[in-house]
């Protein structure tokens, strides 16, 4: 059943459809700075990569994201009544656990939609929370997040929007501020948003995050290689290309990208021929690194206001609550 995801024992889901893979990928290594969307990380072997990178030494955001959640959701959900969670990104879900939690402490939790792009993985972390949670509803959604949000018609209310992990730094501005608006657009009364942010510190940190001694944050970056080969049948050679992660100070991001090691051609079905010179490199990903001037402009542009963001200079790592304006 190769592209069919069985989220419950009867309901067969389907796998995104992904017609425009191609010409993405197309327009992205034709422009001057080849570039690739983030999203082509996240297959079976990238979402699991992206989870070693989670308990590497040097990758400090999700660790300091879990002690917030710990430490805050407990009297939020008490105060806020949550009875949906709908979480944008959700991956395995680990942290949204804490979430679950709290919610089930108040005795209110029914609904939980965790929506990715990582079909497999997602199916997988459904399964594993029905049986966690039995009296929860879990309605997993595929879906791009750039493109929709694809949430059940019905949902109990209130409910919290989850965007955690830093995952809004992986969009441009323009791109990030969309999504936010559709988050905003999908906000009954009495909902709220809930989207952790990494934050500007010093720059040998942010960087070591990227370019971890195990070498798993290249192993995952390549990983965007192989699905390429695996999904439109090119012929990248992932050895042929380096890992590089830099901090850009004017626009305060990570970028990474892949560097080819040598000049060389790769073929893709249904395109013409991709060249590369020695050095020249792809995009893979953006990682925006905020400050509250910079969230809060976010949240304006997308209808948005912060309502709460409890912060202690010493957490590198920010958890905010937003609000429609
Ligand atoms: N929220 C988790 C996972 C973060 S990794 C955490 O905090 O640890 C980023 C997740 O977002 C991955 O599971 C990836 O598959 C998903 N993702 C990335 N781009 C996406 C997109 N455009 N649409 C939907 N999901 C996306
Ligand atoms: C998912 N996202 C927030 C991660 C980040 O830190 O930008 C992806 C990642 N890339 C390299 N390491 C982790």
């Amino acid at each position: 059943m190769p592209n069919l995801v069985r989220t419950r024992a009867t309901q067969p889901v389907e796998r995104v459809p992904n017609p425009g893979m191609l010409a993405e990928v197309v327009a992205g290594l034709s422009a001057p700075q080849k570039e690739l969307p983030p999203k082509y990380f996240y297959d079976q072997r990238g979402s699991e990569l992206f989870e070693a990178i989670t308990r590497l030494p040097e990758y400090y955001p999700t660790r300091t994201e879990r002690a917030l959640l710990a430490g805050w959701m407990p009297e939020l959900m008490a105060q806020l009544g949550t009875r949906t969670l709908v979480e944008l990104g959700a991956g395995n879900s680990e942290k949204s656990r804490i979430i679950l939690d709290a919610m089930r402490a108040t005795g209110l939790a029914e609904l939980y939609v965790p929506i990715d792009v990582s079909a497999t993985f997602l199916s997988q972390t459904a399964v594993q929370l029905r049986r966690e949670y039995p009296g929860l509803t879990v309605e997993p959604a595929v879906a791009d997040i750039s493109v929709e949000l694809k949430l059940p018609r019905l949902m109990p209310r209130p409910a919290l929007f989850a965007f955690l992990g830093s995952t809004i730094g992986n969009f441009y501005p323009p791109a990030a501020i969309r999504l936010l608006a559709r988050v905003r657009a999908a906000m009954a009364p009495g909902d709220r948003f809930l989207m952790g942010v990494d934050l500007r510190k010093d720059i040998p940190r942010i960087e070591a995050a990227y370019n971890d001694s195990q070498g798993v944050t290249a192993a995952f970056n390549r990983n965007m290689l192989l699905v390429l080969n695996h999904e439109l049948g090119a012929d990248f050679d992932p050895d042929a290309f380096e890992h590089l992660a830099f901090y850009d100070q004017v626009w305060h991001r990570i970028e990474m990208h892949l560097v080819a090691k040598r000049a060389q051609v790769v073929m893709i079905p249904g395109a013409e021929a991709v060249t590369f010179r020695e050095g020249e490199s792809i995009r893979t990903e953006i990682s925006c690194k905020y400050d509250r001037a910079s969230v809060s402009s976010l949240f304006a542009a997308a209808g948005l206001r912060i309502e709460a963001w409890p912060t202690d200079p010493t957490t590198p790592f920010g958890l905010v609550v937003g609000v429609p304006a």
